[in-house]
C-alpha cells in the first residue's frame, strides 16, 4: 500500500528557488548504472526499428522517434514506481518503454495491432498504458503539463506519495499550459516533476528564435519552484536530480522544472527532410555526444562493466527488439465489429 505523505510540520525544506545548472554525477551502483544502459539501448533498437517499419509502409500515421534523447525517460523514470503517472508528448516511445511498456505492445500498437498497449487504436501518439502508469502521449503540444499537474493534485488529495510526471519539449514552455500547469503545482506544492527535453527546436524552428530567454530551468525564479538545467545527454547526473526531485516530491517538498539540455539526432519525424533549418556539422557534433555510446565507454572506463558484459546486453535487446517485430507482424488487426467500444464509459455512475 502507498506511504502516507509527510504532514505540515515534516515537510523537507525546499531547495533554493533560484535555476541552477548541474554538470556531472558519480556512476549509481554497478546493477543500476547496467539496467540504466539496458533501458536507453532498447529504446535506442526499438527506434531504429520503428524507422525502418515506417519506411516499409508498416506504420500508418506519424512516428516522431527519440534518437540522442534516450538518457532523459531512463533516468527519470527509473524512480518511478507503476503507480506514479506519466504524460508524455508526440515524442513518447521511450516514455512509454521506460515507464514498462513492453517493447511488444509498443511495436503492436505502432503497427495498429490489436496486441498494441492501446489495442491498435491509438499508435504513436496515443500510447496508454495506466497499468504501468504510461498515462498517455499526446499530440497536442502542452496539455500533458497541466494534466500532470492534475495528478499530483489527486495524489496529493488521496494523501499517498505518488508523483506526476509532465514530460515535454522547448515547443511547450511559451504556452499556457506551461504557466499555469507550473504555476498551480508550486502554489498548491503538489507532488509533480516536470521535465523539459530542450532538443532546441519545435519541429524545424529554434528555441532561440521564438524566445529572447532560450533557458527554460531558470524560468522556473518567476513561479518559485526549484529549476535545474542539466545536461540532458548524461544519464547518471539525470537519474541522480531526477531522484531528489521525485523523492522531495513524494514527501511533500512541491515539484521540481527540470530542463534536459538534449538534441534529437533524427528528422522532427520519420519521412521528413533533415536539411535546410540546421547543419549536418551540427547533427554530427552532437552524434559524437551520444548518451548510450559515451555512458558504455564510462560504465567501461570506470570498471564498472567489461566490454563483453556491454556486448552481452546489445545482443538481447537485439534479440528482444526482433522478437517484438515479429510478434507485432504475427499478431492480428482489431476486430472492426469492435470499433464503437471504449469509446463510452458504461459504468460511471452520477451523484446527486
Ligand atoms: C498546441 C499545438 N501546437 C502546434 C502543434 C504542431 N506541432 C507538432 S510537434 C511540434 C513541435 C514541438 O516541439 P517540442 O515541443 O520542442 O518537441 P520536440 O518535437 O522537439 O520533441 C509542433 C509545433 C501541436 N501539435 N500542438
Ligand atoms: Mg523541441
Amino acid at each position: 500500500m502507498a506511504k502516507q505523505r509527510k504532514t505540515t510540520a515534516q515537510k523537507p525544506k525546499p531547495q533554493a528557488k533560484q535555476a541552477q545548472s548541474m554538470a556531472g554525477a558519480p556512476l549509481p551502483d554497478r546493477d543500476t548504472a547496467l539496467a540504466l544502459y539496458r533501458q536507453m539501448l532498447t529504446i535506442r533498437r526499438c527506434e531504429e526499428q520503428l524507422a525502418r517499419s515506417y519506411q516499409a509502409g508498416l506504420i500508418p500515421g506519424a512516428c516522431h522517434t527519440y534518437v540522442g534523447e534516450e538518457a532523459i525517460a531512463t533516468g527519470v523514470c527509473a524512480h518511478l514506481r507503476d503507480d506514479d503517472a506519466v504524460f508524455s508528448t508526440h515524442r513518447g516511445h521511450g516514455h512509454a518503454l521506460a515507464k514498462g511498456v513492453p517493447p511488444n505492445e509498443l511495436v503492436a500498437e505502432l503497427f495498429g495491432k490489436a496486441t498494441g498497449c492501446s489495442q491498435g487504436r491509438g499508435g504513436s501518439m496515443h500510447l496508454f498504458s495506466p497499468e504501468v502508469g504510461m498515462m498517455g502521449t499526446s499530440g497536442i503540444v502542452g496539455p500533458c503539463i497541466l494534466q500532470a499537474a492534475g495528478a499530483g493534485y489527486s495524489f496529493m488529495l488521496l494523501g499517498v506519495d505518488r508523483v506526476g510526471v509532465a514530460f515535454f519539449g522547448d515547443g511547450a514552455v511559451a504556452n499556457g499550459a506551461f504557466h499555469e500547469g507550473i504555476n498551480l503545482a508550486t502554489t498548491w506544492e503538489l507532488p509533480v516533476l516536470f521535465v523539459c527535453e530542450n532538443n532546441q527546436f519545435a519541429t524545424e524552428v529554434a528555441f532561440a528564435n521564438t524566445t529572447k530567454n532560450p533557458e527554460v530551468a531558470n524560468r522556473a525564479a518567476a513561479y518559485g519552484l526549484p529549476g535545474i538545467a542539466v545536461d540532458g545527454n548524461d544519464v547518471a547526473l539525470i537519474y541522480q536530480i531526477a531522484g531528489e526531485a521525485v523523492e522531495r516530491a513524494r514527501a511533500g517538498g512541491g515539484p521540481t522544472l527540470i530542463e534536459c539540455k538534449t538534441y534529437r539526432t533524427r528528422p522532427h519525424a520519420e519521412g521528413m527532410r533533415d536539411g535546410g533549418y540546421r547543419s549536418l556539422e551540427e547533427v554530427e557534433a552532437w552524434k559524437k555526444r551520444d548518451p548510450i555510446a559515451t555512458f558504455a565507454a564510462r560504465l567501461v572506463k570506470e570498471g564498472a562493466a567489461r566490454q563483453t558484459e556491454i556486448d552481452g546486453i546489445e545482443s538481447a535487446v537485439d534479440a528482444e527488439v526482433a522478437a517484438a517485430v515479429q510478434f507485432a507482424h504475427d499478431s492480428p488487426w482489431p476486430d472492426p465489429a469492435t470499433v464503437a467500444d471504449h469509446i463510452f464509459s458504461h459504468g460511471s455512475q452520477t451523484h446527486a
